[in-house]
């Protein structure tokens, strides 16, 4: 049986998401982070990073998203989560490796400035260039879905599942008008109604419910 290592919000999201779209049975954790559970350690044994998502695979444990969701659509092919030609799957790589690499820490720099300098006369000036390198991120995930349904066209993916982390997050910086992102806040509602978002959301008790 899969267990998934969750925190209610975080960016372990996108693989909560892909868990529930995978249709098998999987357990949850809920990682109380506000409590600094994610850095007890026990949980540090199965992620000595004290992050998550991590996932448990019988006795292993794998971490990071984009590890977590592309060993899920490889081993449940038939959900058919990711594209299957070469090219595509280097796209949606391509993709993936942009949210958690550029996307992830944008947001980091506004959420979390004391990660990257401990000089808090530095943070106003950080946090405000973090919160614009992640609003162009979002506008780039807004170009990204202007001409289909999903961030890879006609077919439904594990982006997706990571693209709506972002819309979140983004709601929770006042200054941001997510609104103004036409194809992006459609994407999220055309996310709000697939079943397994729905609840994964609810087991989440998130905020992109009540948008
Ligand atoms: N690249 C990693 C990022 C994981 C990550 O940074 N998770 C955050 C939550 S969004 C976390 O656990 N932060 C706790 C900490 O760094 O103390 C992934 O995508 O899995």
């Amino acid at each position: 049986m899969l267990k998934l290592f969750y925190g209610a919000g975080a960016c372990s999201l996108a693989s909560h998401i892909t868990l529930e779209e995978i249709g098998k049975p999987y357990e949850t954790y809920s990682v109380a982070m506000a409590k600094g559970e994610h850095k007890s350690p026990e949980y540090l044994k199965m992620n000595p990073r004290g992050k998550v998502p991590t996932l448990q695979i019988d006795n292993e444990f794998l971490v990071e998203n984009i590890a977590i969701q592309d060993y899920l659509v490889k081993s449940s092919p038939e959900a058919n989560l990711a594209p299957k030609e070469p090219l595509g799957e280097a796209r949606w790589i391509s993709v993936n490796a942009w949210l958690s690499n550029t996307v992830h820490p944008a947001f980091g720099r506004w959420n979390r400035p004391g990660n990257i300098t401990a000089d808090e006369a530095a943070h106003p000036a950080i946090k405000e260039a973090g919160k614009k390198a992640f609003w162009d991120c979002l506008t780039e995930i807004d170009g990204m879905l202007a001409g289909g349904q999903w961030v890879h066209g006609a077919q439904y993916t594990t982006s997706d599942a990571y693209v709506m982390v972002f819309y979140g997050w983004g709601l929770r910086i006042p200054e941001l008008n997510l609104k103004e992102l036409k194809n992006y806040t459609a994407h999220k509602d055309r996310m709000l109604q697939r079943p397994a978002v729905k609840t994964v959301l609810e087991r989440e008790g998130s905020a992109l419910l009540k948008t």
